[in-house]
């Protein structure tokens, strides 16, 4: 068998007993717990700060304990713009991370019996006296930047620190390839600044809400969620664009149930009514545009009876919707997305609406996007880094405008071949299930099976985990120290993590991982403290509050130094562009051979009998991680496959049924599926929730329900622009018959 087969190790725990969680309200703050917590907190409960882990929203939090020490319940912090004082229901979800019985719960290393591959517990020193052995041989063998790190969310930061003091940058995550990276190359190369996280979406004072294939409300973002409210409170039109009738559709005024993969043509119209009706904003593309005579040329031959045969949606709807954005100008959005990797042309779609959002104005403008601004946390003293000879950049040299690592393309840079430059031989994966968040099982399976040593830092035995020489348990945010958070918004603001109990088991935070690898490997002085707690206190003071301060308030707000919100009418702002001004003709893009704007390109179909592939998100769960959460796993335990009624009629199957799927590539899913027959998804797709079908066995709750999408997605429309993996042209057949009987999986 092969070394690194795909460990599956028998159930060993009971399941987690779950909390009563079904009384969630969507936010947390009006719950019963809510108000007896609050009536107790002066006598009985103590508080300590910390910002959610649960999605990269960073709500910042207070977490009550009792006097045993039990934690009972986590509230959003008032003074937070990320979550304006109200979690969502997976942040109030949080504490089942940290109850989960079937949390690692020692340090794991692979071994042999009888022939057969298991892991075995250890000691943290054995399993950290291993690691570091391998990081020195691999620096030894093949120098220091053929140790790769896969990483995301907060433990990332402190394995960073150790990379780059150790001499790697081979450094990558899927929050960008998989995930924001063409936006940002999008609205920078137009705007001249990425639009990061979170979206400086001015949505509370919108007039206008232009959503595209972006579902808020099933994604959850906390603050945005809250905004997007209260904008249809106030009267606000929303206008979706999605093949699918998202919750979003259902509170919008406009919903265009558009063709799969046709946007670009859609907006190339919106474009064309806004300038050959003239009710672009002219003003503002005088004073701020370059490009516009080329942009007008461009879009004249692209009209709604065009993007009519291309997209579905009605030339009169096009202009009606055109009309709309425009009569709202500038307070108007047409939203940035933010899981945008869909076809390949991506980074051209989001400089479509970068473009969109130029000629209405919106940029700098109340109601468009703000510009935000963050506060610097000032860095730890240590020594430089060492210099690598290669890193991320030359692994994704193919993508000119990559700003981070491709994952895709570090996983290809460890499969040896005589053409590959730059070889990867060792991988840290810490925070990541990238058997769920990066695309391609053969690559995927094919680099890993190469590696020389993989280790998995997380706080559960996720499939990852299957994979690695060792496993290292970290204990859960509720339980460390972290960096300090420090996001961008209308005003800055900082956050702290402080831990609320001790660790459970023999878990433990990252950085004292971190810390302990780097002194084993004579790293010592860029660790130079006993605690990662000194660190936080040392930058705190710098920025003027200090630890006790903060584990007070919990969150610290400042003003604004870098001017004003919006731009100054008064005054001539100056876009951070090469040419200071808003990019409409790009001679960067095509300096590079590029497209300077963006065209419509017709992608693949599903052929006969097969159907579109399509997936996004559900308010109580985030990615593959919160599946097996007691809390959130009791309020939905597995995804379901939206199927059209038609289709349905076709192929005999209703509601409640289970099948399976088989895909372009005669990949089988795993697991089965239940069907629920909805109009609200088209006849020529299916629709489902990422990140189910857990293959591992130890998630004893999450272990076989639903599908795991991405195991389906085998192919993908790689952006030649920045290296992201559109991942949603991929095409499934239902089957009926359980294909996997007697096989065992
Ligand atoms: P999760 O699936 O939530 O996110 O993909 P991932 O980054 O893989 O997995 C996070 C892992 O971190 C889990 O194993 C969890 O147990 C672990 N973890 C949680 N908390 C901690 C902690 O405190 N410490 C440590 N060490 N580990 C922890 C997200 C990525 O996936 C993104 S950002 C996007 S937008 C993409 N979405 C997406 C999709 O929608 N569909 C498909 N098919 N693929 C996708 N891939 C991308
Ligand atoms: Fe946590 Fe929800 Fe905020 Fe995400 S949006 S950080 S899950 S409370």
């Amino acid at each position: 068998t092969s070394r690194r087969k795909f460990i599956k190790i028998s159930a060993l725990g009971l399941g987690g007993v779950a909390a009563t969680t079904s009384a969630l309200n969507m936010f947390g703050a009006n719950s019963y717990l809510d108000t007896l917590v609050k009536e107790n907190v002066a006598k009985t409960f103590k508080r300590t700060p910390t910002y959610c882990e649960v999605c990269f929203w960073k709500c910042a939090a207070w977490t009550y304990t009792d006097e045993e020490g039990a934690i009972k319940k986590i509230i959003g912090n008032e003074n937070d713009p990320h979550c304006y004082g109200r979690l969502c229901p997976r942040g109030t979800g949080g504490v089942g991370m940290y109850n989960d019985d079937d949390r690692l719960k020692t340090p794991l290393i692979r071994t042999t019996v009888n022939g057969e591959q298991t892991f075995r517990e250890a000691s943290w020193e054995e399993a950290l006296d291993l690691i570091a052995l391998k990081f020195k041989n691999i620096k030894e063998t093949y120098g220091p930047e053929a140790f790769a790190l896969i990483k995301h969310g907060a433990p990332g930061a402190h394995l960073e620190h150790l990379f780059k003091a150790y001499g790697s940058d081979t450094i990558a995550e899927p929050a960008y390839a998989q995930c924001r990276g063409p936006r940002e190359t999008g609205f920078a190369l137009t705007f001249g600044s990425w639009v990061g996280s979170p979206e400086p979406t001015d949505i509370r004072d919108t007039k206008c809400l232009v959503l595209i294939g972006s579902h808020i409300g099933e994604n959850m973002h906390n603050s945005q969620v809250q905004e997007m409210s209260d904008a249809i409170d106030n009267g606000a039109t929303i206008i979706t664009v999605d093949p699918r009738f998202s919750t979003a559709a259902s509170k919008s005024k406009f919903w265009l149930p558009i063709k799969p993969a046709t946007d670009i043509a859609l907006m190339l119209a919106w474009m064309n009514v806004l300038i050959e009706e003239d009710i672009y904003d002219k003003e503002y593309i005088a004073k701020y545009a370059n490009g516009f005579n080329e942009l007008k040329e461009h879009v004249s031959q692209f009209t709604p009876e065009w993007a009519y045969g291309i997209t579905g949606i009605k030339p009169n709807e096009i202009r009606e919707t055109a009309r709309t954005m425009a009569n709202a100008a500038p307070s108007v959005i047409i939203h940035p997305g933010r899981h945008v990797v869909w076809y390949g042309d991506d980074s051209q779609r989001a400089r479509t609406m970068a473009m969109l959002n130029a000629l209405l104005g919106s940029w700098g403008r109340r109601g468009g996007f703000y510009f935000k601004e963050s506060i610097k946390v000032p860095k730890f003293p240590h020594p430089p880094y060492h210099h690598p000879k290669w890193g991320w950049k030359e692994i994704g040299e193919k993508y000119p405008l990559a700003q981070m690592g491709i994952t895709t393309e570090v996983l290809k840079a460890a499969i040896p071949s005589e053409d590959n430059k730059y070889p990867v031989k060792a991988m840290m994966v810490a925070g990541t299930n990238i058997t769920k968040s990066i695309p391609n099982k053969k690559l995927l399976e094919e680099a890993i099976e190469a590696l020389e040593f993989m280790v998995v830092i997380d706080t559960m035995p996720m499939d990852v985990t299957g994979y690695a020489d060792v496993v290292l348990p970290e204990c859960t945010y509720l339980e460390r120290y972290d960096g300090i958070r420090s996001a961008t918004n209308r005003e800055p603001s900082i956050a702290v993590r402080v831990p609320a109990v001790e660790p459970k088991y023999d878990s433990k935070p990252v950085w004292w991982m971190a810390k302990q690898i780097g002194e084993r490997l004579g790293l010592g002085e860029y660790f130079n403290y006993n605690d990662f707690k000194e660190v936080i206190d040392w930058q705190l003071k710098q920025m003027g509050s200090s630890l006790e301060e903060m584990e007070k308030i919990g969150v610290k707000n400042f003003t604004r130094k870098s001017g004003p919100l919006y731009i100054n009418e008064d005054e001539t702002y100056v876009f951070p562009t090469i040419s200071g001004k808003i990019e409409l003709y790009s001679q960067e893009l095509k300096d590079l051979g590029f497209d300077a704007m963006p065209n419509y390109t017709k992608h693949p179909e599903p052929p006969q009998g097969f159907y579109r592939l399509n997936y996004g998100r559900a308010p109580m769960h985030t990615f593959s991680r919160t599946a097996n959460n007691p809390n959130l796993n009791d309020l939905k335990k597995e995804n379901d496959l939206w199927v059209n009624p038609k289709v349905a009629r076709i192929l005999g199957i209703k509601t409640g049924q289970a099948v399976w799927l088989r895909n372009q590539d005669d990949v089988i899913s795993s697991f089965s599926i239940k069907v629920r027959v909805t109009e609200r998804v088209r006849w020529d797709s299916v629709y489902m929730v990422h990140g189910f079908g857990h293959k591992e066995k130890r998630l004893t709750r999450a272990f076989g329900k639903g599908i795991n999408d991405t195991e389906l997605i085998s192919k993908v429309a790689i952006d030649p622009i920045m290296g992201g993996t559109g991942m949603r042209g991929n095409f499934v057949e239902i089957i009926t018959k359980n294909p996997h009987k007697n096989i065992e999986i």
